[in-house]
């Protein structure tokens, strides 16, 4: 059941609902105004065809640099079924970066949020070869700039009419690109395919979640992330379901209020929000009651942080891992069959294996590195030969993460390969410190990272947020004993360090660079 036409557009996941009769129906839940599948559709062909009207050809990229809303859908599947790539990039990028996109995507048309038109017009006038920035929304931040036009998209499209064929696109075309974020070396631009998001829906949107009509998916990791992008706008528009989008910063009280107002069915997080929800005072009066399932992915998810959240909510989390590489998650856990702490079971469509560093499959039990193969995956990194081949090899993916495989089939992570240290002249992995400081129940969120002393040996440092607000020795030494006691003598952090917040990455995930950068004290 996951074969394509083999002429086929990816904007069919959204306008295949006005052919199946669900013009009318909710497509989005938004605090900005809900919107019909019908109206989306209309306002993405209006999108299409006002981009192809600048003049862009096949295979343009459109660089897109935009909040979840509803413009965001309409722009991404508009551009998709005018044959053009959108290059969906965080709203926190930095401009020396956002430069960057542009020179590696050639992207000659961005459309952005309206707090970014003078950036990107700044950017047009220092010499980036972009001549069109279409600001969603009424109003701009700046005014033409010269070098690059500066359109209000309400006005601007006002003057077409929204006749657009899909463009006769074959599955394996170019449909969309993400950037990586990786914490070393410049991002790769990861190239998607036309077929790729039907293909994550017929995968985990099928097997795992199972949507029907009725539901709600309210995905706090937003669009531009591929763990958004699926939660959000792939697996409910295949089925015909509805998608909550919020704008701005996921706040807390912001996120619960939704819940309350929209009563999703399916809600997706990752556990640095869980944690940030659970500690939340606005906890006390949401209503979780329309909940059927919770997801976690991204980060490996503290025992603690899943049982406050099954205590407050009444649902378990159901706890997966997927890389935007392969598009969306290919290792879940199941509403009905979760081993806590594990990434989880295969999904259909994906195959895995663990292999040693030479490539030799692993024993049954033993700790390799893990591969993945399906239908989902990039086949490159853009202008990366180099990295393209270390990672994709053969049709597999290569994840550079650690797990071991249990006699049931769950897979539990390791930590990545590199992140093996000496410590005291022992082998430690920093990962199995944190889980189980993260156990503690004074530590409300923690890193656990080798840091390298100046006389180049490495050391454990642990870096805390206290939730009872104690920060002295002895609470160190009880963290200490806690860790030491529950693995084994030689493995607890030899230096912890208390703070108010843990950095964040735009994605959510904690800011292990940043940690590494703070000055020793
Ligand atoms: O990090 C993950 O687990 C993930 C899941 C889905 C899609 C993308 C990513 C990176």
């Amino acid at each position: 059941g996951f074969a394509v036409p083999e002429r086929y557009n990816a904007s069919a996941i959204l306008f295949d609902n006005l052919a199946a009769g669900r013009g009318g129906r909710i497509a989005i839940h938004c605090p900005l105004g809900d919107v019909t599948y019908e109206g989306l559709a209309k306002d993405a062909a209006l999108f299409g065809q006002g981009l192809l009207a600048l003049g862009l050809k096949r295979g343009e990229r459109v660089l897109m640099l935009l909040d979840d809303t509803p413009a965001y859908p309409a722009a991404f599947f508009g551009a998709i079924r005018a044959g053009l790539v959108p290059v969906m990039v965080n709203t926190l990028t930095p401009p020396e970066l956002l430069r960057y996109y542009l020179d590696d995507s050639a992207a000659r048309v961005a459309i952005v949020e309206p707090g970014f038109a003078g950036l990107m017009a700044g950017l047009a006038a220092d010499g980036a070869r972009l001549d069109r920035i279409i600001v969603v929304g009424d109003q701009a931040d700046a005014e033409p700039a010269g070098a690059a036009q500066v359109t209000i998209a309400s006005r601007w499209l006002a003057g077409f009419d929204g006749s657009l064929a899909a463009a006769a696109t074959h599955r394996d075309d170019m449909a969309f690109w993400m950037y990586s974020s990786g914490s070393t070396g410049r991002p790769k631009g990861i190239v998607h395919l036309q077929h790729d998001m039907a293909y994550t829906a017929a995968s985990y949107g099928r097997h795992v979640l199972a949507l029907r009509e009725d539901d709600i998916c309210f995905s706090v990791p937003k669009i531009f992330f591929a763990y958004g992008l699926g939660n959000s706008l792939t697996f409910p528009f295949s089925v015909g379901a509805a998608c909550v989008l919020l704008p701005g910063r996921p706040e807390p009280r912001a996120v619960l209020d939704c819940i309350t107002r929209y009563r999703p069915s399916v809600f997706f997080g990752l556990p640095t929000l869980y944690t940030a929800l659970v500690n939340a005072a606005e906890v006390e009066r949401t209503d979780f009651s329309s909940l059927r399932l919770c997801v976690s992915a991204a980060e490996v998810l503290a025992n603690e942080t899943a049982a406050a959240w099954t205590a407050i909510a009444g649902r378990d989390i159901v706890e997966g891992l997927g890389s935007t590489e392969a598009l969306h998650i290919y290792l879940s856990n199941l509403p009905g069959r979760r081993k806590p702490g594990a990434a989880g079971l295969r999904v259909p469509g994906y195959e895995v294996r663990l292999t040693d560093r030479d490539g030799r499959d692993a024993g049954a039990g033993e700790e390799g590195i893990l591969w993945v193969r399906g239908g989902s995956s990039a086949p490159l990194y853009w202008n990366r030969p180099d990295k393209t081949a270390e990672t994709f090899r053969d049709g597999w993916i290569w994840t550079g993460d650690r797990f071991t495989c249990d006699a049931d089939g769950f897979f539990t992570f390791k930590g990545r390969a590199d992140d093996l240290i000496k410590v005291s002249g022992q082998w430690v992995y920093p990962l199995e410190i944190e889980l189980a400081l993260a156990d503690h129940p004074a530590v409300r969120e923690c890193a656990v990272m080798a840091v390298e002393l100046p006389d180049r040996r490495m050391t454990l440092h642990a870096f805390v947020v206290s939730s009872d607000g104690a920060t002295d020795g002895s609470r160190t030494a009880e963290l200490q004993a806690y860790v030491k006691q529950r693995l084994l003598p030689y493995k607890y952090p030899r230096r912890v360090d208390y703070l108010d917040e843990l950095p964040k990455t735009g994605s959510g995930k904690i800011d292990r660079q940043a940690l590494l950068s703070r000055p020793l004290g």
